[in-house]
């Protein structure tokens, strides 16, 4: 890494933490980042400045990208623009932060992938090896970049990494011991042309595992199903259809217990993750933990300890027999559709945000089966409203509100005791919001604020 001239593309967590390393291994590095107006970028670019790196902020230099040795693309950075196909095109490495890292680690990984469900099945792998008595890092695209590892120079007995397909379209060599995907459905569909193309993203999340690795998929996933053949590595299977996959299967229908293929049955009766989704994410954690060295008692004390995580159908009050729960993090429809099987109650539901390119019209029969209202906000507004026209739903009122606050208000005006208030968006929140959780928050705090209904 000495001496090598290593552009950095983005300044935001994933590429300040890659330069500071990059830094301290003696590279020569220039950071870029399109954006040079934001407060953050910039007082991330000082911090950088005055650790050696040259800085370039606004729109990116070509000749820049073509004088490196290495580029190293955050992942909101997508792979395609065009002065890193040139740089592509001339022969230049071009790697993610993931690959970049993960070269410099020597202890096993166990990397999750999936549409939805990554953040709680890595939240609740990383606190299964915890409660094993191993020292572990629970980082990736839940929020904390690999390369923090490396710059804390931490012990640590097992790394466990949320990775999303933007980080997996940069990797090379990197190789997790086990590797989970949870489900692939429509999502970032406007950045990947296409289905295919998103899936095929996931799917390198098992490139480079051998016989000697473990692979976790999803029996019911139509993705998983086409594409297994090429996997080399040991396949355990959540809820594989055929009687033949028995001994590499774990069936989730049990709401109390799960028979895993190691012969151990785990009691499930006190977790709060509830739906069929989640203990989907249960069994693949009690795969992947014990296939990275955790114990039976480990992981059955993580199960009766772990709470959930917030935004993630999170009950957050009950006024007047009216339930709201907070699924912010709901940011593509299938996970709307995996929030609504969850409710047998009148729905009364908050959809939209920032499109990004699902089809909304696979909603119709939940909607149809559970809610009674759609309200819906935001940029997408008009293309849902588009999307749920359907005479199979033409009796459920579909409204529009200019602000989040209000549709809370109408909601809970319109409900009656026993009726339940979601927001599940399907949509991302940078319309409106900050995040995904700004957006979660912001709907706690006004639901906290309704008064009591005379
Ligand atoms: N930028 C450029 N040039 C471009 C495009 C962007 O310079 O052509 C700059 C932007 O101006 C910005 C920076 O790149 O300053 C943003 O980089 P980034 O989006 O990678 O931001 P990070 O803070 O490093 O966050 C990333 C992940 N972001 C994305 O994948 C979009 C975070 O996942 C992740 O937590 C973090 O790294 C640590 O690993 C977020 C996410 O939304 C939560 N992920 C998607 C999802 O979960 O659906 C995949």
């Amino acid at each position: 890494m000495k001496f090598k001239k290593t552009l950095v593309v983005g300044l935001a967590k994933t590429g300040l933490a890659a330069a500071k390393f990059l830094l301290k291994n003696g590279a020569d590095v220039t950071v870029a980042d399109i954006n040079a107006n934001q407060d953050a970028v910039r007082m991330a670019a000082q911090e950088l400045n005055n650790l050696g790196a040259t800085i370039e902020l606004g729109p990116h230099n070509e000749q820049t990208f073509l004088n490196s040795d290495l580029i190293v693309l955050s992942p909101g950075v997508p792979h395609t623009i065009a002065p890193i196909v040139q740089a592509i095109a001339k022969g230049i490495p071009v790697i993610g932060e993931t690959e970049l890292a993960s070269q410099f680690i020597h202890v096993p990984i166990v990397a999750i992938t999936g549409t939805n469900g990554k953040t709680t099945t890595t939240e609740l792998t990383g606190e299964m090896l915890r409660l094993s008595n191993k020292n572990v890092f629970v980082g990736g695209n839940i929020g904390t970049p690999l390369t923090e590892l490396l710059l804390k120079q931490d012990n640590c007995d097992v790394v466990v990494l949320e990775v999303s397909s933007f980080q997996l379209d940069t990797i090379d060599t990197f190789c997790p011991n086990v590797a989970v995907i949870l489900n692939i459905t429509e999502d970032h569909l406007n950045r990947y042309q296409d289905m295919g193309a998103y899936a095929a993203s996931k799917f390198k999340i098992f490139e480079n595992q051998t016989s000697e690795h473990t692979a976790i998929l999803n029996g019911q996933d139509t993705y998983c199903m086409n594409t297994v053949a090429a996997i080399k590595s040991n396949i355990f299977w959540l809820d594989h259809p055929s009687p033949e996959f028995q001994n590499c299967s774990v069936n989730c229908q049990s709401t109390h217990t799960v028979d895993m293929p190691f012969n151990h049955r785990f009691d499930i009766s006190n977790t709060p993750l509830t739906g069929h989704h989640n203990r989907q994410n249960i069994a693949a954690a009690i795969l992947a933990s014990h296939a990275a060295g955790a114990t039976v008692e480990g992981i059955q004390a993580a199960l009766n300890t772990f709470k959930g995580l917030p935004h993630r159908i999170e009950f957050v009050r009950k006024i007047n027999g009216i339930s709201f729960y907070n699924d912010s993090k709901a940011t593509n429809v299938d996970a709307v559709v995996k929030a609504l099987s969850c409710f047998d109650s009148p729905v009364h539901l908050i959809l939209g945000g920032q499109d990004k390119g699902g089809d909304y019209s696979t909603l119709i029969p939940l909607i149809q089966k559970h809610v009674c209202e759609c309200i819906l906000i935001g940029e997408a507004k008009t293309i849902i409203r588009e999307g749920l026209q359907s005479q199979k739903i033409s009796h459920i009122p579909i409204t529009t509100e200019r602000a989040l606050e209000s549709a809370i208000m109408k909601a809970y005006e319109n409900a009656i005791s026993g009726d339940t208030v979601l927001l599940s968006p399907a949509c991302a929140s940078f319309d409106m919001f900050d995040s995904y959780k700004h957006r979660g928050e912001v709907f706690k705090d006004s639901v906290g604020r309704l008064g009591i209904k005379i």
